[in-house]
């Protein structure tokens, strides 16, 4: 008899983070992840994880919409399911469910994981294989500080923790932004990579005027400066600046990609498995980018160990990354819920080895940081 899917389990872990986090829509002093636990008949348990930033601050999926719809809708139209024929599985999803991606890459995340597991692979190889098993990690300066950002940057330096620095921007008038980001830029000079993370807080003419002073100061990126839907604006100004563009909530997937590039868009492209539902998803849209020569970028919405390693997973059989990757969410928490957590080192982290994803949870710590 075939493998069925027999029972999903859903968790709440608030795990504390080590600064108060600062974007232009929220301040995170905690992250919340859903975790889940899909048991299959043949005794194998996949993990998977969705996870957001600031409740409903930052997009239509909240950490505990994602609980409630995976409860509710989506774990009952996998339960009974064979286990192992995922494409099918993502489809009867998709025909059944509109949107909620972040709870559909969780699901998809710990089918992968529970199949990895049964043929002893890692995703990374059931995927056809690693093309990178080291990858370059940026930090976020969020402080909201400037002294304290420098600080922190010159640290993770020392360290050879990070070597490019991403600051969130947005949440103040632009001249005073464009003054801390100079600062940074100038204290920090050749020796490191500084963009930006404006998460749609201007208007075209704001981001005119501010885009044109970041790239005088020596800024490499600008991330997503103009709301998500304004695409003829995003191509505006990738025309017209030098410093590149790097379009994040602009494009959620495939078709995104595509509809960008048929306007003219140049630049980079942040791939994230919350946006485009898992690693099919944010593969298709790579694959899109590819084809036309836009740059790839491997983004988080601030995953826990199990979500990051999940991309860690799907970057890896991906070629060289123009932009790298920011998978430092398990850095910004206080505590890890696995029994081994990822390894930093080398301004990046290596992809985890070892069957599925490649990671246990550590019962314990699980247990403490659950919502009761
Ligand atoms: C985003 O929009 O890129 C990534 C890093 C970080 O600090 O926030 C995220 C979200
Ligand atoms: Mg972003």
């Amino acid at each position: 008899m075939s493998t069925v899917i027999q029972h999903i389990e859903t968790l709440l872990v608030d795990l504390p983070t080590i600064r108060p986090h600062k974007l232009s829509m929220a301040t995170m002093a905690c992250q919340t992840m859903v975790i889940v636990r899909m048991r299959h008949s043949d005794g194998i348990e996949g993990l998977g994880e969705g996870t957001t930033i600031g409740g409903l601050a930052y997009g239509p999926e909240s950490p505990e919409s994602i609980k409630r719809n995976i409860d509710t809708y989506l774990a009952p139209l996998l339960i009974g399911q064979p286990s192992t024929n995922i494409h099918s599985l993502r489809t009867r999803l998709n025909r059944h469910a509109r949107g909620n991606m972040i709870a559909k890459s969780a699901l998809e995340t710990a089918l992968l994981d529970a199949q990895g597991k049964r043929l002893d692979l890692s995703i990374s190889e059931l995927l056809g294989g690693h093309q990178q098993a080291h990858l370059p990690v940026l930090w976020t300066l969020a402080s909201g500080d400037t002294a304290k950002d420098i600080d922190e940057a010159l640290l993770r330096l020392e360290q050879r923790r990070h070597c490019d620095f991403k600051l969130k921007i947005g949440a103040n008038p632009v001249d005073q932004d464009v003054r801390h980001v100079a600062a940074i830029k100038e204290a920090l000079g050749d020796r490191a990579s500084v963009r930006v993370d404006v998460n749609q807080a201007w208007d075209e003419s704001v981001a005119v005027r501010g885009i044109q002073a970041l790239q005088d100061a020596g800024i490499d990126l600008i991330e997503q400066p103009i709301p998500a839907r304004e695409h003829a604006g995003l191509v505006r100004l990738a025309n017209r600046f030098n410093v590149p563009m790097l379009a994040d909530e602009a494009v959620q997937d495939a078709r995104d990609g595509l509809g960008l590039i048929c306007r003219g868009f140049s630049g980079a492209y942040a791939l994230k498995l919350a946006k485009a539902g898992g690693i099919y998803g944010a593969l298709e849209l790579a694959h899109v980018a590819q084809a036309a020569g836009i740059g790839l970028y491997g983004g988080t919405l601030l995953e826990g160990t199990i979500g990051t390693a999940a991309s860690l997973h799907a970057w890896s059989i991906l070629p060289e990354m123009a932009w790298g990757t920011e998978m430092f969410g398990p850095l910004l928490q206080k505590d890890d819920i696995v029994v081994e957590p990822l390894n930093y080192t080398e301004f990046g982290v290596e992809v985890p080895k070892g069957p599925g994803l490649g990671m246990t949870l550590d019962e314990d710590k699980l247990a403490h940081y659950a919502r009761k």
